[in-house]
C-alpha cells in the first residue's frame, strides 16, 4: 500500500454535469504495457510499462483468478467520504473478469445485475482479490464515518478495438 501511495503519480480528475465541473471523488493512477490505452469517461488512460514490484503483483493476481492482465486502474480512497458511483464496466475492448486488489481500509462494495434489480454488498478486506463481471453494475459505497484510507488496484484486460469508421475506438494502443 505505502509503495503506491508513494510511487505512482496521482490524478484528481473532474467530471462535468449540468454545464458544472465537480471534482471525480478519489484519486485516480494507471499502469499497463507501453501505450495500451484504457478510455473511459472521455479520458485517456495510457500504460507506459510495468516497474518491477507492479509485475510481481500482476503475475500473483493472474495466478489467483487464472487470468492475464495488461492495465490497471488504481482507485485511492482518501477517507470513507471518497467513493464511485454506480457504473459498470462494459466498454468495448475489454475482455474477461476485472480482478479488484483491496489494500488499506475495508470498504463496502455493492453490485446488481441491472437497474430493478436486488443490489447485494460485500465487504472487502485488505489483501482481498474480487472477480467481477464488468456488464454488472456496481459501486463502492460512501462511509462518513471511516477516516482510513482504502486503494484498489483494478486489474484488466484490453484489446485494441476499431469502429466502424475505421479509427481507433474506445481502447486504443498496441499490446506486446
Ligand atoms: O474500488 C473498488 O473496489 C471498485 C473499483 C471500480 O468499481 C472500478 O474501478 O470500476
Amino acid at each position: 500500500m505505502q509503495r503506491c501511495v508513494e510511487e505512482l503519480d496521482w490524478h484528481a480528475e473532474t467530471f462535468s454535469l449540468f454545464g458544472r465541473t465537480h471534482p471525480v471523488p478519489r484519486l485516480i493512477s494507471w499502469v499497463g504495457d507501453p501505450g495500451l490505452d484504457y478510455r473511459y469517461a472521455a479520458r485517456s488512460h495510457v500504460g507506459c510499462g510495468w516497474p518491477a514490484w507492479l509485475d510481481g503483483l500482476r503475475v500473483l493476481v493472474g495466478a489467483a483468478t487464472g487470468q492475464s492482465f495488461n492495465h490497471i486502474l488504481v482507485n485511492r480512497y482518501r477517507t470513507g467520504r471518497d467513493y464511485m458511483g454506480w457504473h459498470r464496466d462494459d466498454e468495448r475492448g475489454v475482455s474477461g473478469n476485472i480482478a479488484v486488489l483491496s489494500l488499506g481500509a475495508e470498504r463496502r462494495f455493492g453490485w446488481r445485475e441491472g437497474p430493478g434489480y436486488r443490489s447485494r454488498q460485500l465487504l472487502l478486506p485488505s489483501g482481498s482479490i474480487l472477480t467481477l463481471d464488468g456488464h454488472w453494475q456496481h459501486t463502492l459505497l460512501r462511509e462518513r464515518q471511516c477516516e482510513a484510507e482504502r486503494i484498489s488496484l483494478t486489474f484488466r484486460s484490453l484489446f485494441n478495438v476499431k469502429n466502424k469508421s475505421g479509427r481507433q475506438g474506445i481502447l486504443a494502443g498496441t499490446l506486446a
